[in-house]
């Protein structure tokens, strides 16, 4: 196996000869798990752990590695390694956690495509469709909607979900999937491509964790019955990308519990397509279309093209996640004296 079979190109190869030291090798994160990691390269997959150094001088949970990411290691033994610095990331997937404190969550790294799962059966909401989309446009990530089990409803129901989401200004193109059918597969085979990173986001018991089984025509992941108001199992624990015989990969995650990421904008019901698309056009991928370089958002904010108060109601929605963010890096500087000073994530390169 090649890198670039694991998604490495230009992009990173570019980034990382400035940053690579001798006797290191760059791997991919596939799976996290209280601490452990597994990496993948040419050489299979192992045990990672990372350095005390690289913990010492990482300020926030957002810069640890995360499954996707380009980590350079170095080798231990035959089947464990030390990660010593993480690339920056190209695209991402983030939240805010579960719970009440104020910590943001990566849930995938380097993403191609994010695949928003919602079941036809339970679980539809327009509104938390329109959130996932707007958490992938901020980590510049492109979107699919799938829509699962339209086994279990009628042709007519499926094209009034479809409308509904139509209805609510979204363009995003949709999926509709059984995976007991098979109905849809193909349209998501066609999507795929070789040294792409696909992410599954959606609630638990959707049928993500099935798809990507059906996908590999084996039962590579474990899945579990839901009950029939929709109540989810979570049968997901650990994110982990999966690499397809045809080349593509894929990042299952567990269904979000809570998905608080945007608390309080609950029935906003506003379509934010224009801003995500003009987002996608910023050059970097954390901008915060304020004054940023290369920000596309602004000028068509000045220009005319957005109305003042449509920016406003976007900014409002993203702006509790990054404050967030803030928050919590600069609890984690005070807390921690030995944190070296510049050490921050390495700002992407310019496009
Ligand atoms: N009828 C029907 N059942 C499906 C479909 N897709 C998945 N299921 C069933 O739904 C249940 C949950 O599927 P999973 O794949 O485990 O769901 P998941 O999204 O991975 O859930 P978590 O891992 O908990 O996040 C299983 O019993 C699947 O067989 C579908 O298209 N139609
Ligand atoms: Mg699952
Ligand atoms: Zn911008």
């Amino acid at each position: 196996m090649e890198l670039s079979e694991l998604g490495w190109g230009p992009w990173f190869h570019d980034l990382a000869g400035a940053v690579c030291s001798p006797g290191q090798r760059w791997a991919r994160v596939t799976a996290v798990d209280r601490g452990w990691y597994v990496i993948r390269n040419e050489e299979g997959e192992v045990a990672a752990r990372t350095t005390g150094r690289f913990l010492n001088a990482t300020g926030s949970t957002m810069d640890m590695p995360c499954v996707g990411d380009w980590v350079r290691v170095s080798y231990d033994s035959e089947n464990s390694a030390s990660i010593h610095a993480v690339l920056p990331r190209k695209s991402f997937l983030h939240r805010k956690s579960a719970g009440k404190n104020s910590e943001m969550q990566m849930i995938a790294a380097n993403i191609d495509v994010a695949f928003i799962v919602q079941s036809c059966h339970f679980d539809f909401n327009v509104a938390r469709l329109e959130r996932y989309l707007v958490m992938a446009g901020e980590g510049h990530v492109q979107s699919v909607l799938i829509l699962t089990k339209t086994d279990l409803v009628s042709s007519e129901a499926l094209e009034l979900l479809i409308a509904a989401i139509r209805g609510a200004g979204i363009g995003t193109r949709i999926i509709a999937l059984s995976n007991v059918t098979g109905a849809g597969l193909e349209q998501i085979r066609e999507l795929m491509g070789p040294g792409k990173t696909y992410c599954l986001l959606g609630s638990s018991g959707v049928g993500k964790s099935t798809l990507i089984n059906r996908l590999t025509g084996q039962e590579t992941l474990k899945t579990a019955r839901v009950s029939d108001s929709g109540e989810g199992r979570h049968t997901t624990v650990r994110r982990q990308l999966i690499v397809l015989e045809q080349g593509a990969m894929f990042v299952d995650t567990p269904g979000m519990r809570e998905f608080g990421l945007f608390a309080g904008s609950e029935g906003m019901g506003e379509s934010f397509d224009d801003i995500r698309e003009l987002a996608l056009r910023c050059r970097f991928a954390n901008c915060g279309h304020t004054n940023e370089p290369g920000c596309a958002v602004v000028p068509a904010l000045k220009g005319g093209e957005l109305l003042p108060e449509h920016y406003g109601n976007y900014m409002k929605l993203t702006k509790e996640s990054e404050s967030n963010v803030t928050a919590y890096a600069e609890k984690r500087k005070k807390g921690r004296p030995g944190t070296r000073a510049g050490q921050g994530p390495i700002k992407p390169p310019k496009k």
